[in-house]
């Protein structure tokens, strides 16, 4: 069993996805281990999305992500990290195969309704800046 990190982004919280993507999650044969609304501020969005700091769109991407709620998942299943990518598409929507979240949530590159891990190392640095162990099921 692998674990994983994942966000119902700022955007899908605001059109009132989170039920319809939660379905999802559990149609997908996930386990829920973790969830909570949070709100980030800019600074929290700043520290978790540190590796895009050089990034052009930085600024952007952490206001957005610091605009309203956002839940965030554990997720488990086998190979969770690349069934949730999977599961979710393409980063950008328009590019984003028929059937994924990103496809049918997302609206734009920046606004494309979920987030997941992308390795092992990253899953647990985002699990951990998220929940506490106590936390997890
Ligand atoms: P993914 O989330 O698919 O792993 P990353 O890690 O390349 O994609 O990008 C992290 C986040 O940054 C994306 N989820 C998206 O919201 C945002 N992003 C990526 N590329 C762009 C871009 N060209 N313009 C605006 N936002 C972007």
């Amino acid at each position: 069993m692998e674990r994983t990190f994942a966000i119902i982004k700022p955007d899908a919280v605001l059109a009132g996805h989170t039920g319809a993507i939660l379905q999802r999650v559990n149609e997908a044969g996930f386990s829920l281990r973790g969830m909570r609304l949070v709100r980030l501020t800019k600074t929290d969005a700043e520290g978790f999305y540190a590796v895009h700091r050089e990034r052009p769109f930085f600024d952007s991407l952490t206001t957005f992500m610091s605009s309203g709620p956002a839940v965030v998942l554990a997720l488990e299943s086998l190979d969770a990290i690349t069934r949730w990518r999977t599961l979710m598409g393409a980063t950008d929507p328009a590019k984003a195969d028929e059937g994924t979240l990103r496809r049918q949530f997302g609206s734009s590159i920046e606004h494309n309704a979920t987030h997941g891990s992308d390795a092992p190392e990253t899953a647990a640095f985002e699990l951990g800046y998220f929940f506490r162990g106590v936390e997890l099921g």
